[in-house]
């Protein structure tokens, strides 16, 4: 863990980080990167396999992998795991009938998969603009069945938020920012 957190550390003074966006297809994951980078969301296609997007905020170079998140691809998604810095997971809020399955595969990213170890995540409960009366309930769920696990080896956050509208976004990403700095004085 200390071995991981020097590497980590070595490459934030390179103000280099590496973030993938994950979550189930449809979440929304393709849509908050056109709105982080303030490109027409109405352009914004399906991903079948991965894009990378940089940003760069706060003197941080945030390198975004948005990876495809159809159930045909998440098979690959241990392909894109090395060397990452932060893990943006993404929910819809407005798919409820989806969410056993989207903390089913948080839960199998995160306990399973040590060299996520140590990065920090965020949780971005996405589409609020249409799906507000449902945080709640995500909210609860991802405390009772997630959180407690995830925060022995994870700072984390959970941020509501719309790509549509913006609401969230920002506060999301100065998580992200502040988490990646914050281990620059870790050791
Ligand atoms: P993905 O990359 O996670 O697979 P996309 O998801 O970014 O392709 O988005 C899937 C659908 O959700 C898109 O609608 C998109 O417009 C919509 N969406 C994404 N974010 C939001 C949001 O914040 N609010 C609302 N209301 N809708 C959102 P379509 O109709 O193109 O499938």
């Amino acid at each position: 863990m200390v071995l991981l957190k020097v590497l980590r550390k070595q490459k934030i003074k390179e103000s280099q980080a590496r973030v993938l966006l994950l979550g189930l297809d449809n979440a929304g994951k393709s849509t908050l990167v056109a709105q982080i980078l303030d490109e027409d969301m109405r352009s914004v296609a399906p991903t079948f396999g991965f894009q990378i997007n940089t940003l760069t905020r706060d003197g941080i170079n945030l390198h975004i992998w948005d990876i495809g998140g159809q159930q045909s691809l998440r098979p690959f998604w241990h392909n894109y795991f090395e060397k990452t810095d932060f893990l943006i997971w993404v929910v819809d809020a407005c798919a409820p009938a989806r969410l056993d399955k989207c903390i089913q595969e948080l839960q199998t990213v995160l306990q399973q998969e040590d060299r996520l170890i140590g990065t920090g995540v965020l949780i971005w409960i996405n589409k609020v603009d249409i799906g507000r009366e449902n945080i709640s309930l995500i909210e609860e769920r991802l405390e009772k069945e997630v959180l407690g696990t995830l925060r022995e080896n994870h700072n984390v956050g959970v941020i509501p938020c719309s790509a549509f509208t913006g609401e969230g976004v920002n506060e999301g990403l100065d998580f992200v920012c502040d988490e990646i700095k914050s281990r620059l004085f870790v050791l």
